[in-house]
């Protein structure tokens, strides 16, 4: 039987892979974010190899327009076997006590109230159907703070506490969550963190190999494939040369 995945953030990084991934894998996808023109981009691209594929152009952090964009599904896409919470950011690596209140609303929002908003519309039907499987991006930064994380690393362990409660609220029921917990990977995370300062983003990833969206999006694909048994509960995936969030052996 096809299968459908809903992707959140996938004009870029891991987002992006993940639906390339899916869609590769015989996955009908459904592609969200807020860039019409990188959604409207990956759509052919996915199109081109005979998949099909359904772009929501909305922001995750507006509560009404994620309950408009799942209610609007036409029925043939209302059945979503996969949701990949990926839509997320950090802004800004300053000291909590110097932090800038926007940033902090905007992470929240996103990363946090977004994954919310999102589950809170898509894992209803999963119940009714006894199927399917949430795949939640969270971070090595949930699982300890690094200097400036603060804020970012709160949202990611949000991310895991959100990913623990709604496996046990669907253990009674076929319907997987994963949280999975990448490291450091290249995409555009750190020019969005350093607000545009490519010179500063580069070197986050200077001296050390980092993870693609590739690598993620294989384990997220490993995820979801597994036999209906086997619930990938949790899995932190680090570049070779990086120990934590705050560890990193570079050349
Ligand atoms: P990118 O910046 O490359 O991608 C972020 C994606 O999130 C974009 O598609 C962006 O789309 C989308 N997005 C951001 N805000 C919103 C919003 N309000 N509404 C809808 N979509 C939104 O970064 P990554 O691919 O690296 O990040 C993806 C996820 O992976 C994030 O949750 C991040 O925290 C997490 N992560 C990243 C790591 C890394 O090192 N890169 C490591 C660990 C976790 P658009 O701007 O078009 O809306
Ligand atoms: C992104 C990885 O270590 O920059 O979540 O926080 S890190």
């Amino acid at each position: 039987m096809k299968k459908i995945a809903l992707i959140t953030g996938a004009t870029s990084g891991i987002g992006r892979a993940c639906a390339l991934r899916f869609a590769r894998e015989g996955y009908d996808v459904i592609i969200t974010g807020r860039t019409v023109n990188k959604l409207q981009e990956l759509s052919e691209e996915i199109q081109a190899q005979g998949v099909n594929v359904l772009v929501l152009n909305y922001d995750v952090r507006d509560c009404k327009a994620c309950h408009e964009a799942i209610a609007s599904l036409p029925a043939e896409w209302s059945e979503v076997d996969v949701l990949v919470n990926n839509a997320g950011l950090a802004l800004g690596l300053e000291a909590e006590y110097e932090g800038d209140y926007e940033d902090w609303e905007i992470m929240i929002d996103t990363n946090v109230k977004g994954l919310l908003y999102m589950t809170r519309e898509v894992v209803p039907g999963m119940v009714a159907r006894n199927r399917g499987h949430v795949i939640n991006i969270g971070s090595v930064a949930g699982d300890a703070a690094y200097a400036g994380g603060n804020v970012y690393c709160a949202t990611k362990a949000a991310v895991k506490a959100l990913s623990d409660g709604l496996r046990i609220d669907l253990a009674h029921t076929a319907v997987r969550v994963t949280n999975l917990k990448p490291g450091l990977v290249e995409t555009n995370f750190s020019n969005t963190r350093f607000h545009g300062d490519t010179a500063r983003a580069a070197s986050v990833y200077k001296g050390v190999k980092p993870l693609t969206g590739d690598d993620i999006a294989d384990v997220a694909f490993y995820a979801a494939s597994a036999p209906e048994h086997v619930q990938i509960a949790e899995v932190l995936v680090l570049a070779t040369h990086q120990a934590s969030g705050s560890v990193i052996c570079r050349s």
